[in-house]
């Protein structure tokens, strides 16, 4: 049945069975809209002039932007939503309302496109539904990020978090400075395997995916990780860094990281200026994890920087750092989000904070220093876990997560300000994957528990959601999604090769 569940929905009694002669009666662009989403499978015209039942699209602005009413009565199909997105959204649910063939992409013949009378009044609980996937650690074909825009919103996610520099790759065009694509966006091998491996998006593609996305109700968003996980544009611009440096072959963190002097910080601004140019949204990532400064502490120059920027000593580098940048963005009118790890370095308040290490110590930390915050807790959305401690999951870090850990979880830390807590996304770390079909194993069906905590009134049931699961994998079959079987891998979707250790729960 329908995931995310809806805030209200009351069965009645009776059916409406959409036609060849169906009419679609709705404002153009939206009438465009239903014609798209139903047309293909059901082969119909869906026209303004049918004369068997009627389905029809209104704007109410008293509603809100996302949210919407739809009625299903045995004479139609009627839908009320306060803007585009709501509408969006109401064509999404009623779409699940239909057999999952609804999902195939022409014409199929044999089903009777019959939808239960239904009222539902919805809205999502939360303003951020995102899904991140790191394009670093493995470069994805442009195709998949378009598909993956698809399936974000079909589970009415509104975000979507590129991760888009790390040290395994750059893969962010810069104008500017070049060699970050021709050197930083390949390494010689990953891990030992002898292959070359490499992407990158030029910022038409980009620019192409932003538009695909809007059109979809998804806002991108972009993240250069900084200072730490830069090795790649330290192997393009040597100067950047400590030394002379490769595109990391490893995973890992690395301690060499950007020199944060007037270049260095220089470097940075140009980069954010170009991916504002691109990115339109509100919020740019300037990630901020995992930021040793060992190699700071070591440096005569680094320590005397620290001391002529008035600073106490070589951590206070970091906090000037990512306070200087979130200034930056501030007056370019836009709002800088960072990984947890940066609330040891005092960040400015304007901060968005993106809570990895735990809903009640980050998450709970962030919001007690009253940052906006976005819980990414790697406990119940970090999909690059193992699903299972079957040795047959696919490779993966040494750390669990099954479906059920991923529903029943509620993202507001107790007692504190709900309102500050923008939303939830689930993250798809790419170490392990390097092909879409990797990526969609692990992201479904985990990433549909997620996508409900964020969107529905409380999180999942596990019991309820794996009820819903029958027809929605359908859905994913139909649309072509890899994703994982509820009782484990098919037997072409086993490790191969790799000795496997069970994973065990991340604490
Ligand atoms: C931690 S989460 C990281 C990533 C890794 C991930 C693997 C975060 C901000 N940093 O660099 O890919 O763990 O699970």
């Amino acid at each position: 049945m329908i995931i995310p569940w809806p805030l209200d929905l009351r069965w009645r009694a009776g059916s409406f069975t959409i036609g060849p002669d169906t009419a679609v009666h709705a404002p153009p662009r939206l009438a465009e809209l239903v014609r798209d989403q139903l047309g293909p499978a059901t082969g119909f015209a869906l026209s303004p002039h049918g004369r068997n039942g009627v389905v029809s699209v209104d704007l109410d602005a008293d509603l809100g932007a996302e949210a919407y009413q739809l009625a299903v009565r045995p004479t139609g199909v009627s839908i009320d939503a306060g803007g585009s997105a709501g509408a969006y959204y109401a064509i999404q649910t009623l779409r699940q309302l239909l057999p999952p063939a609804i999902y195939r992409r022409a014409a199929v013949a044999g089903h009777r496109w019959t939808v239960p009378c239904v009222e539902i009044s919805d809205r999502p609980r939360f303003r951020w539904r995102g899904g991140m996937l790191d394009v670093a650690r493995h470069h994805q074909p442009k195709d998949f990020l378009f598909r993956f825009v698809d399936l974000l919103a079909m589970h009415k996610c509104n975000v979507l978090h590129l991760h888009l520099t790390d040290d395994q790759g750059w893969r962010f065009e810069s104008v500017r400075y070049p060699r970050l694509t021709e050197v930083g966006c390949w390494r010689a091998e990953t891990a030992g395997d002898g292959a070359p491996h490499g992407g990158f998006y030029s910022q038409d593609d980009l620019r192409e995916l932003v538009g695909y996305a809007a059109r979809r109700h998804v806002t991108v968003l972009p993240e250069i990780d900084m200072p730490g996980h830069m090795l790649a544009a330290i192997a393009a611009y040597p100067r950047l860094g400590a030394g002379p440096a490769e595109v990391a072959t490893t995973w890992g963190v690395h301690d060499h990281i950007l020199e944060p002097d007037e270049a260095g910080f220089r470097f940075c601004t140009d980069i954010l200026d170009e991916v504002i140019g691109v990115f339109p949204g509100r919020h740019v990532h300037i990630g901020g994890d995992e930021c040793s400064t060992t190699q700071w502490q070591g440096s005569e120059r680094i320590r005397r920087r620290a001391r002529e920027l008035g600073l106490a000593g070589v951590p206070g580098l970091h906090s000037w750092f990512v306070r200087e940048l979130a200034t930056f963005l501030g007056r370019r009118g836009r709002t800088a989000v960072c990984w947890d790890d940066v609330l040891s370095h005092d960040p400015p308040p304007e901060v968005t904070i993106m809570a990895w290490q735990g809903r009640d110590k980050a998450g709970a930390a962030a919001l007690r220093a009253g940052h906006d915050t976005v819980i990414a807790s790697s406990e119940a959305t970090y999909l690059d876990f193992s699903a299972s401690a079957d040795p047959a999951e696919p490779a993966g870090p040494p750390w669990l997560l099954p479906l059920e850990q991923a529903c029943g979880f509620e993202p507001v830390p107790a007692g504190l300000d709900p309102d500050r807590v923008l939303g939830t996304q689930f993250q798809l770390w790419t170490e392990y994957m390097p092909t879409p079909a990797d990526v969609e194993y692990k992201a479904f069906p985990r990433a549909t528990a997620v996508a409900e905590t964020a969107w529905s009134a409380g999180p999942p049931d596990y019991a309820d959601l794996v009820g819903r699961l029958g027809p929605h994998l359908q859905r994913l079959a139909a649309v072509g999604v890899n994703y994982r079987p509820l009782d484990g891998p098919l037997p072409w979707q086993r490790r191969g090769g790799q000795p496997a250790t069970a994973p065990a729960s991340r604490s």
